[in-house]
């Protein structure tokens, strides 16, 4: 692969070429060497039965007439396009929500007493969420409302919280956050989830062959598990993560390969559940591991993130975050990293093919996600010894600071960056003193200092260059005074361009947001963490419609989402719920739908009918950006401001 066609990021570029020095592949040269599915990028490839795969190719230059494809079964491309389009969202939800199942897991032992390396740690954070779960923070003595047990409650919230993965009737209890409006919407539309698996599952067996073949009715079910994503697994992945390790406030640190020490042991932390990380952070700043380093040679202990676990680890420790999804393999070909320890998600197998070329320990840790490669180290982490678990690993890096064989080359490239950033502290920075909620920033959009918000999220695609897209329309949209809400590796990509410093304001934005950025002392892109972190957004978007001024529903608000290098399902699942939540959402690379031109209209034209939110499809970073500003000036129209 060209370093230069490959990355706008120098680190990366520098490494590239490293890589090639040494004769290590990395994903860079596979994306050159092997060309994706033409039909399945399109969407048009059921392989759901054993009589398929079945291929249904757009003929070139689109259809004239009736649209008579069909597979062996009769299936129409746009069955085969909402069945792939759902498993994916199917997919997304799935790892997002399991994610919070874990979170939830430890929170009820910890609420069970029977935990003794996790507390508690936001109480205040336990005690806003419980009305949600109908469980109340006073009891009556003697006539008069007392405090509850903190202790009861958290074990009542654990309890409810656990139930949502699979409780038998109701609905999931965080939908009633969404504004009326839009639960009504969903109301409307048959699509509140019931609980979170069962959204999920039912996916599976409506696109079972000879199920669901009607591509509204496929969507349809894709809308109640995206729902339930979005305000189900991935809001009480936040939240329980909250109320277990601390709720974000803005933190000062680094971003990109340059903040690996050296001459310190590298311990990169990757992945996305913080369960592992918090301990592995706590293990590693015991002054024990930091003597321990320094007997063996080392000046201390440089930990740093790869992907969620970076911006989990970032936000509430303020850990230099070292990489993007793209830059995993990078990390390790500096020669410098100790010891990689992973979890789950966007772990790429090859890093196994990788750390075996260098010194690198590479450790899995999550019983769902090992790997086959000998080299690779399981240890798995149990919450109920996960101290001892967690002081295992960094002393394994530590160990094997000692090893290193090749010749250390650490770019020197990196930024400063201020993130961790929430609900909470947008209401702190951009609240009014009085109102205490989020009245200033509403009153800043509405006399139009803020154009618009913007949420612009997700992964790297190797298929574009690395982090062109992501930060061409972060830059476009504050140079249009439309503020910016960042999380997964768009956040590590602004991170390492200097987008996320106050000081990015006057270079970068427009008059009206650089004014309100610098009298607040906030930056234009606000770090709002990792994925599940979506759920901030939502939230946030929620505030902004109580604080009134700017209609009834997440749809009035000049306000439009974006995930310019797209590759996951999370990143559908999230993209989806968006969309039913009322944003007009932007996607670069492509879309799995094109090669089922109806469908995709469905989706890019009628959803706005149903829910005030619909997709769209951009690949030039401008236009992309161009197009979100367009449908926050139409919002800002129809408002009257
Ligand atoms: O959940 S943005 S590449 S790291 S999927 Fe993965 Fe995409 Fe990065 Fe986190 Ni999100």
């Amino acid at each position: 692969a060209d370093p230069i066609k490959a990355s706008i990021d120098k680190a990366t570029q520098e490494m590239i070429v490293r890589a090639q020095e040494l004769g290590i592949d990395t994903v860079f040269d596979r994306a050159e060497n092997m060309k994706p599915c033409n039909i399945g990028m399109q969407g048009i490839c059921c392989k759901n039965c054993s009589m398929g795969p079945c291929r249904l190719p757009l003929p070139k230059g689109g259809i004239e007439g009736e649209d008579t494809r069909k597979s062996l079964c009769g299936a129409t491309a746009n069955t085969i396009a909402a069945r792939n389009f759902i498993r994916m969202v199917a997919g997304g939800a799935a790892a997002h929500s399991d994610h919070g199942r874990c979170v939830a897991e430890v929170f009820l032992s910890v609420a069970r007493k029977e935990s003794k390396d996790y507390q508690i740690k936001d109480t205040d954070k336990l005690l806003s969420i419980a009305p949600y779960f109908d469980v109340a923070v006073t009891v009556e003595v003697d006539g008069e409302e007392v405090d509850r047990d903190i202790d009861e409650i958290a074990l009542e919230v654990a309890e409810k919280a656990m139930n949502e993965w699979g409780k038998a009737e109701g609905e999931l209890y965080y939908l009633k956050r969404a504004p009326e409006a839009l639960y009504e919407k969903w109301k409307k539309q048959g699509v509140l989830p019931r609980n979170i698996d069962r959204e999920i599952v039912e996916i599976m067996h409506r696109t079972h062959i000879g199920v669901d073949q009607d591509y509204k009715n496929l969507i349809k079910q894709g809308t109640r598990a995206a729902i339930a994503d979005g305000w189900g697994g991935s809001m009480l992945a936040t939240d329980l993560q909250d109320v277990l390790f601390g709720t974000p406030y803005p933190v000062q640190s680094e971003a990109n390969l340059g903040v690996m020490k050296e001459d310190h042991v590298n311990l990169i932390l990757h992945g996305h559940e913080p369960v592992l990380s918090e301990m592995v952070v706590a293990a590693a700043q015991t002054p024990e591991m930091v003597e321990y380093a320094k007997s063996k040679g080392a000046k201390g202990i440089q930990l740093s993130g790869i992907c969620c676990t970076a911006n989990e680890i970032l936000q509430r420790h303020g850990i230099p975050t070292a990489a993007t999804f793209l830059q995993q393999e990078m990390a390790i070909i500096t020669g410098a990293c100790d010891a990689m320890v992973v979890d789950i998600q966007c772990i790429m197998q090859n890093v196994a093919n990788v750390a075996n070329c260098f010194h690198t320990k590479l450790i899995t840790t999550h019983p769902i996600a090992r790997m086959e490669q000998e080299n690779v180290i399981h240890i798995e982490f149990d919450e109920h010894h996960a101290m001892e678990d967690a002081t295992k690993i960094v002393k394994l890096a530590i160990d094997n600071f000692e090893n290193r064989r090749a010749e250390v080359m650490i770019p020197r490239h990196k930024n400063t960056q201020i993130a961790g950033f929430g609900v909470e502290s947008v209401e702190y920075h951009l609240g009014g003193s009085f109102r205490g909620s989020y009245y200033t920033l509403n009153d800043n959009i509405i006399n139009g200092r803020i154009r618009g918000i913007a949420g612009v999220v997700g992964c790297n695609n190797a298929r574009t260059r690395h982090n062109e897209g992501h930060i061409e329309v972060v830059k476009e949209l504050i140079k249009n005074d439309v503020i910016v809400l960042t999380t997964g590796c768009n956040g590590i990509a602004c991170a390492m361009e200097g987008l996320l410093t106050p000081e990015a304001a006057s270079v970068y934005c427009g008059p009206g947001l650089a004014e309100v950025c610098e009298t607040v002392g906030i930056p234009p892109v606000l770090h709002l963490g990792s994925c599940v972190d979506n759920s901030r957004i939502l939230l946030a978007a929620a505030e902004v419609v109580k604080a009134g001024g700017l209609g009834k529903d997440i749809s009035d608000l000049p306000a439009a989402g974006s995930a310019p290098e797209w590759m996951s399902e999370k990143a559908i699942s999230i993209g989806h719920y968006f969309v039913v939540s009322g944003v007009y959402t932007v996607f670069g690379y492509t879309l799995p739908t094109s090669g089922a031109p109806v469908f995709h209209d469905y989706l890019s034209k009628e959803l706005e009918n149903l829910y005030g939110g619909m997709w769209d499809l951009e690949v030039d970073p401008i236009k992309h950006a161009q197009k979100m500003i367009a449908h926050i000036d139409k919002k800002r129209k129809a408002l009257g401001i």
